[in-house]
């Protein structure tokens, strides 16, 4: 019975850690749209992004996105866009992305994801596919940066929306909260006895 409880316990534990709060989100919902502009608190260098707002003939996504990034702006020079996060403690996270093709047909092209601590991630999304990706890395002297850049200079850019970061337990910790439980097993079978 009581090692039936600890394994409940530990499985809380591990569920909680699986599906703790993001530390940073951004679903580009208040974001002004437009062509060429920016997104609030990230950095854009060497080109262009659009933020496509809901109702406009290029809303593809559902409706439910709200708004979202055209990695490919309208200059015929895809832009790259920058977050730094400085308030993290050291370990690893998770970066959490809704990547699509872009729905006008504009070819199949590559979008390069960098993320501390992570290998560039290169994704080809085809037109109209929609989907999550997860990418892990880590925080190092308690900053993370990631980017977005789409190898595209035809306005026609791989639709960004719905990124978030979330704190990863550390490799170690499993091992270590199971040794923990079982401890406590054998202090408990120990009191009994
Ligand atoms: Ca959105
Ligand atoms: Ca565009
Ligand atoms: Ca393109």
């Amino acid at each position: 019975m009581k090692i039936r409880m600890l394994a409940v316990a530990a499985a809380m534990v591990l569920s909680a850690a699986a599906h703790a709060a993001p530390v940073y989100s951004d679903n580009f919902d208040s974001d002004a749209q437009g062509l060429n502009v920016g997104v609030a608190g990230w950095t854009l260098t060497g080109g262009t992004i659009d933020v496509v707002p809901v109702g406009s003939s290029f809303q593809f996504l559902g409706a439910a996105n709200g708004n979202y990034v055209d990695l490919d702006g309208s200059t015929g020079q895809a832009g790259t866009i920058t977050k730094t996060l400085t308030v993290l403690a050291d370990g690893a996270y998770a970066l959490t992305f809704e990547l699509a093709g872009n729905h006008r047909d504009g070819g199949v092209e590559a979008t390069t994801i960098t993320l501390s601590g992570a290998a560039n991630t290169v994704l080809t999304p085809a037109v109209n596919d929609d989907a999550w990706y997860t990418i892990v890395g880590s925080a190092t002297g308690g900053t993370l940066t990631f980017s977005f850049h789409d190898a595209s200079a035809d306005n026609i850019g791989s639709l960004l929306d719905n990124v978030s970061v979330t704190a990863v337990p550390e490799p170690g910790s499993l091992p270590l909260m199971l040794a923990g439980f079982a401890a406590l097993g054998f202090a408990a079978r120990r009191r009994r006895s």
